[in-house]
């Protein structure tokens, strides 16, 4: 059976999701002990765990530690979902090709956070979110799978960011599935899945 490590920060809507799916999650690990996932993640019986970033002094220091409760589960992939923290060189490097974000924009564009927010502002007409590989460069990494959805006339940031939500919970699960089941190929920074797998969904 392979492994999934899940790293949240708050509401763990899209961890849920993998649980829900049925895929293998052995362990959620937060930097915030409020974070609302680790109490569904116990209710289901998964471990869980905190490892608080304000209890060391550097990024380095707390990548360390984090590195060592991840590894503690052996996991096969390790999955950001809501993970607000960036992450130190090394640990990405320890992980790469193990681990996958979920970021709330069409990547490469809005990278970085407030993404609803300035997608309303510059107008855009297509949203989304982005799957990715994890690599040093933030938000950078080879693109799995994205889903795209309309902008429209009313919009506000709470709206949009619930229509994109809808998204990400199908789009997640999926990626990692692929994943544990050996089906993503990198080649020359790109993503490609074998077998007739469409990597895009439009969601009107
Ligand atoms: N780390 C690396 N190296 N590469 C990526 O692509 C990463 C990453 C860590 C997290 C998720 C990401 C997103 O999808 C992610 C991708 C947090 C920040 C951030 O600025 C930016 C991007 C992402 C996550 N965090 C602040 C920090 O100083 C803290 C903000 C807070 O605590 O609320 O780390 O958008
Ligand atoms: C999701 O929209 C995710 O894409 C985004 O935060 C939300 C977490 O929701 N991630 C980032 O913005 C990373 N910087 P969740 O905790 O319910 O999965």
């Amino acid at each position: 059976m392979k492994r999934i490590v899940i790293l949240i920060s708050g509401r763990g809507s899209n961890m849920q999701a993998m649980v829900e799916a049925g895929l293998p999650v052995v362990a959620v690990i937060s930097n915030r002990a409020d974070a609302a996932g680790l109490a569904y993640a116990a209710g289901r019986g998964i471990a869980t765990a905190v490892v608080p970033h304000r209890d060391y002094t550097t990024r380095e220091a707390f990548d360390a530690a984090l590195a060592q409760a991840v590894d503690g589960y052996r996991p096969d992939l390790v999955v950001l979902a809501g993970f607000m923290r960036i992450l130190t060189d090394s640990f990405v490097r320890r992980y790469q090709g193990h681990l996958l974000n979920i970021h709330p924009s069409l990547l490469p564009a809005f990278p970085g956070l407030e993404t609803h927010a300035r997608a309303l502002a510059a107008g855009v007409k297509l949203h989304g979110c982005s799957v990715h590989f994890v690599t040093a460069e933030l938000d950078h990494g080879p693109i799995v799978i994205q889903a795209a959805v309309p902008v429209l006339p009313h919009d506000d940031e709470a709206k949009l960011a619930a229509r994109v939500l809808a998204q990400e919970h199908r789009i997640y699960p999926q990626a990692a599935r692929w994943f544990l089941d050996g089906k993503l190929v990198i080649e020359g920074g790109v993503v490609r899945v074998e077998g007739d797998h469409p990597q895009q969904l439009y969601a009107p």
